[in-house]
């Protein structure tokens, strides 16, 4: 079976990706780099030594390289992960917490990591988590946030909010209840434990667990795969597997991509056309399908 498809669709390379970095913007917290000749962009949180934890400045900086990689054309998959083999992301940098949220040393607090979920949420390319060791508390909710998770066999995941004096209302806590539905999502915040990559695998949290070596190979292949198939579906889809958990966002992001299509119709286009010509618009030819 397995066979046949690939005679039908090729083999998807196993080759290892040749990365360059993309840091126009001198990057300091995180690595951005793109898979040479490849539509794969990666964003490495670089803060091993707080076991990739976050600032306010390193989600100024994953915004950024977000942004970028959305805007380039080239690229149609994004890789999300942590720098060393110790932690995929620890969540908010804890030492930096006010009353106000994170803040940056002579800054005002803040809870921008809020707008980094929803920036993934709606990006229209697929983001995969990759993940190596911890990824826990708002590093946690990240990785859920990301459109596929791809865990290393040393994974350990898990919420530390009701430990330290935090929580995550909002898709950490929406998304989680349709991950791993509402009974185990109450089980991971009430009682805060670690998860294994296994134990996360069976609960529905990751896509697959792979040998830690193997992590890289294996994730870039899913992005290879990704790639040689129809960019306008994968974004429809991506949409509109949101679309109802994100209601009135979700349903214009789904909406927006019927309009982006509609604009490359004739039929979309003779409005704007009669328009610019000073004619009423004649549609009377576009069919009025059942
Ligand atoms: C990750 C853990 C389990 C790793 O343990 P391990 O391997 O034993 O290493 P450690 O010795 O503990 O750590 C190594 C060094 O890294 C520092 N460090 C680790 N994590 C953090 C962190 N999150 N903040 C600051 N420093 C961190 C250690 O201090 C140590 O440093 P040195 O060597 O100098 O001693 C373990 O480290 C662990 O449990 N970490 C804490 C995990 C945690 O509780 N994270 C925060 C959870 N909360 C959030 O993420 C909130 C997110 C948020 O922004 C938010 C979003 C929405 C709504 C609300 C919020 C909100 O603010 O609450």
């Amino acid at each position: 079976m397995r066979d046949s498809y690939h005679r039908i669709h090729g083999q998807v390379s196993t080759a290892e990706a040749s990365w360059k970095i993309a840091d126009e913007q001198q990057f300091t917290d995180i690595i951005y780099e793109k898979a040479v000749g490849e539509g794969i962009a990666k964003i490495t949180i670089n803060r091993p030594e707080r076991r990739n934890a976050f600032r306010p400045l390193t989600v100024k900086e994953m915004i950024r390289a977000f942004d970028d990689a959305r805007d380039d054309t080239s690229i149609g998959v994004i890789i999300l992960t942590g720098k060393g083999t110790q932690a995929f992301c620890s969540g908010g940098d804890q030492a930096l917490r006010t009353k106000d949220g994170y803040a940056d040393p002579n800054d005002t607090g803040r809870l921008n990591v809020l707008d980094l979920q929803v920036q993934i949420r709606r990006l229209p390319k697929p983001v995969i988590a990759m993940v190596a060791g911890y990824a826990v508390g708002g590093g946690h909710v990240l990785h859920m946030v990301c459109d596929l998770t791809i865990a290393a066999d040393n994974a350990v995941f898990g919420q530390t909010g009701p430990k330290v004096g935090s929580f995550d209302g909002g898709y950490g806590s929406s998304i989680m209840s349709r991950l791993i539905g509402p009974k185990k999502a109450r089980e991971m915040w009430f009682l805060a434990r670690f998860y294994s990559a296994s134990e996360a695998e069976r609960m529905g949290l990751v896509n697959t667990v792979v040998p830690l070596d193997r992590l890289e190979q294996e994730t870039v292949q899913w992005c290879r795969e990704i790639l040689r198939n129809s960019p306008t579906a994968i974004r429809i889809l991506k949409s509109a597997l949101n679309a109802v958990d994100d209601g009135h966002a979700g349903l214009q992001e789904l909406a927006g991509n019927a309009t982006h299509i509609f604009y490359r119709t004739e039929e979309g286009n003779e409005g704007k056309t009669a328009y610019m010509e000073r004619r009423p618009p004649d549609f009377s030819r576009f069919p009025r399908l059942p």
